[in-house]
């Protein structure tokens, strides 16, 4: 009981705003940062809840990614550095807008709900695990907290662990990279002002001569994700402002908390190119593909995408490399859901937000290929190359460092330029738009988002709008991040891309 009245006494010190309802979304909590003191006070009661209840670390996130500086967030993180069960983001709900006096409640009902053991020992690495480790990326966090339920065997529960890890795999990986010239080793990297920028300083030390940063709004100066980062790129389609790049350099920018990578280039026309998540999760799940055909094993792989992937993307995986293709709602653990049905899930949002996952099985074939002395030396020289890929994936999450690795080697080892990757296939030109309703929760969708149920008649307006462009396609859905509804369309030319947006934007009003 003691616990209760001291639970009861701390809350009135993180008072919650009379009135304000928060829902626990594709990213846990987010908004302006100073209606979050309750919330914080709440998931860290929460976070030693699931803690009990699974007898494990659970990590909790403070962080905004892409949003602007004025925003913050807070997330929880699961045993194996995943986001937690619906289940559990119903009681943060619950328990964030529970009015001062029935938060005892709440909590006493999760207890119940989920039979805690209240004396069970909770892991007090959940609570230091943002304190202990100050600042880090969100796909760290999710690394360490894996590391740490797993005994050690995914890695190193420290930051030094993460940075040997990924750099050890990298270089064992450029080892295949014959021919590969110092002009090619370079990468220009947008920090976005952001925790990124400082990780990526201090890992540079182990990345030695096999990869050669420079480091563009490192948060030095510019305010975090303003006019820079992978949602501003990914959105507005330019070059983040302050990275100075040659036309046909590779460059590439991660965003506020370092768990989406997006990379492009300017041509000799100045004209901008991105190449994002798509992109990116064609260019790895070609090579994977590729390696296990040459270390003859027959694995299931598939790509995971959501309703924001260019169609040209689904269509060149469908039709020419004949991968599977998952489409799933908006969040990487929908996602994420998914890519566990197969051998091998590659898993990418269009914003650069995905990783790739190994079922067990997978990663125990691969490991006998390696060992086995009778395998050939092709399919070992493969199978070698698919274990140093797994080593320097962070399963656990996207994360903008360890993808940014894994593609550099990719490139590096296929001799393949920037504009080459670009060449596999040509985007279909889209826009973005966001609108700003009074209530973005009266629009419900269904068919993996791409289709609105409600508000009556909506999708019929979408349906007729589209008619009028070619091979054109386009969906709202409320945004679980920020207060908007969020407008989609591609076609057949940018302006035919833009005036959908536009058109369909005015029927969400
Ligand atoms: P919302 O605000 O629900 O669209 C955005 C991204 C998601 C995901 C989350 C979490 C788009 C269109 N949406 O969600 O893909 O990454 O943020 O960061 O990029
Ligand atoms: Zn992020």
């Amino acid at each position: 009981m003691a616990h209760f009245q001291i639970v009861s006494k701390r809350s009135c010190l993180h008072p919650k705003p009379e009135g304000l309802l928060l829902q626990y979304g594709t990213a846990g909590f987010r908004t302006n940062a100073k209606h979050l003191d309750h919330i914080m006070f709440r998931m860290g009661l929460l976070a030693t809840l699931r803690s009990k209840k699974t007898k494990a670390t659970i990590g909790v996130m403070v962080t905004a990614s892409h949003n602007p500086e004025e925003d913050n967030g807070v997330k929880l993180i699961d045993p194996l550095g995943e986001m937690v069960t619906p289940t559990w983001e119903g009681f943060a709900t619950k328990l964030a807008n529970a009015e001062q006096a029935d938060l005892v409640t709440a909590l006493k009902d999760v207890i119940e709900k989920e039979a805690i053991n209240i004396s069970q020992e909770a892991n007090v690495f959940t609570f230091y695990a943002f304190y202990y480790y100050g600042l880090v990326t969100t796909p760290m966090l999710h690394y360490m907290v894996r590391c740490q339920n797993t005994q050690g065997e995914y890695g190193e529960a420290t930051v030094e662990g993460y940075y040997k890890k990924l750099s050890d795999a990298f270089f064992q990986l450029t080892k295949n990279a014959i021919n590969c010239t110092d002009d090619q080793k370079h990468l220009s990297v947008d920090g976005a002002n952001g925790i990124g920028a400082v990780k990526l300083r201090e890992m540079e030390g182990y990345l030695k001569n096999e990869l050669h940063i420079t480091l563009f709004n490192d948060g030095s100066k510019g305010k975090l994700n303003y006019q820079c980062g992978a949602d501003f790129v990914k959105v507005q389609q330019k070059a983040p402002t302050g990275l100075k790049m040659n036309p046909g350099e590779r460059g590439c920018s991660f965003d506020g908390d370092a768990d989406r990578i997006v990379y492009y280039y300017t041509d000799a026309e100045e004209k901008f190119h991105l190449l994002d998540g798509d992109k990116i999760s064609t260019l790895i799940s070609t090579f994977l593909k590729e390696l296990l055909t040459q270390a003859g094993l027959v694995l299931k792989i598939a790509v995971v995408q959501t309703a924001y992937a260019n169609r040209s993307s689904t269509q060149y995986l469908e039709d020419i490399m004949k991968v599977p293709v998952r489409c799933t709602k908006t969040g990487v653990k929908h996602l994420r859901h998914a890519a566990q049905e197969f051998d091998i899930g590659v898993f990418f949002e269009a914003n650069g937000h995905g990783t790739v996952l190994f079922s067990t099985a997978a990663e125990e074939k691969i490991q006998q290929l390696v060992e086995n002395p009778s395998t050939d030396e092709e399919a070992k020289r493969a199978a070698v190359i698919l274990q140093n890929t797994v080593n320097v994936i962070n399963q656990a999450v996207g994360d903008a460092v360890s993808d940014m690795l894994l593609i550099e080697a990719i490139l590096a080892i296929k001799g393949m330029t920037i504009q080459q990757w670009d060449a596999i296939y040509t985007d279909l030109p889209n826009r973005q738009l966001k609108v700003k309703v009074l209530d973005r929760r009266a629009i419900d969708t269904t068919d993996a988002e791409r289709r609105a149920v409600s508000p009556a008649g909506l999708q019929e307006a979408i349906d007729s709008l589209v008619k009028k462009h070619r091979r054109a396609r386009s969906f709202v859905r409320p945004s679980g991040t920020e207060d908007v509804v969020r407008v989609y369309a591609e076609a057949e030319t940018q302006e035919s891309a833009d005036t959908l947006a536009y058109e369909v934007s005015l029927a969400v009003y």
